[in-house]
C-alpha cells in the first residue's frame, strides 16, 4: 500500500546524505529522496542509481552484482508497520523491472533504469505514496 511505501521511503531515505560524496548525487538533481515519487521527477540521472547501490548496501537489500536480495528486501520491508501487505508486490515489480534492463552492464546505470520502471509500476498500481504522506512519517526515523 502507498501508506507503507512511505514508512518504507522515509526510513530508506535517511541514508542518502551519507551515499552523496560516493555517488555523485548533487543536491541539484536530487534534493532530497523522497522526490524520487514527485510526479515531476525524472529519474534518470546515472549518479541516483549509484546512490541506491550504496543506500541499499547500508541494508544489505542488493547482492554483490547490485541486483536486489529478494530474502532481504522481503524482510526489509515486512519491518515496517503492515509491511506484509506489501513486501510480495514490491518484490515482485522489481524483480520484474530488473529483467527489463538484465542487458545494461553498467550497474548505476541499470539500477536508475531498474527504478524508474518500479516508479511508474507503483504508481499504476495504485501504492505510490504522495509526498505529504512521506513528510509525516519522516520524524518516526
Ligand atoms: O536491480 C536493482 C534493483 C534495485 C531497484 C530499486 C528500486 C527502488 C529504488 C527507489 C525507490 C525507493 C523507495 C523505497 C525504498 C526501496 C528499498
Amino acid at each position: 500500500t502507498a501508506e507503507v511505501m512511505s514508512h518504507v521511503t522515509a526510513h530508506f531515505g535517511k541514508t542518502l546524505e551519507e551515499c552523496r560524496e560516493e555517488s555523485g548525487l548533487s543536491g541539484e538533481i536530487m534534493e532530497e529522496f523522497h522526490h524520487f515519487w514527485r510526479e515531476d521527477f525524472e529519474v534518470v540521472h546515472r549518479e541516483l542509481g549509484c546512490a541506491i547501490i550504496c543506500m541499499s548496501n547500508k541494508f544489505q537489500l542488493m547482492q554483490d552484482d547490485a541486483r536486489m536480495h529478494h530474502e532481504n528486501m522481503h524482510d526489509y520491508i515486512k519491518s515496517f508497520p503492515k509491511g506484509d501487505l506489501l513486501s510480495e508486490t514490491m518484490v515482485r515489480l522489481i524483480h520484474n523491472c530488473e529483467k527489463k534492463y538484465d542487458d545494461i552492464d553498467d550497474e548505476c546505470s541499470r539500477v536508475v533504469k531498474t527504478a524508474a520502471c518500479f516508479k511508474k509500476d507503483a504508481q499504476a498500481e495504485g501504492i505510490a505514496p504522495e509526498l505529504t504522506m512521506i513528510e509525516a512519517v519522516l520524524k518516526k526515523y
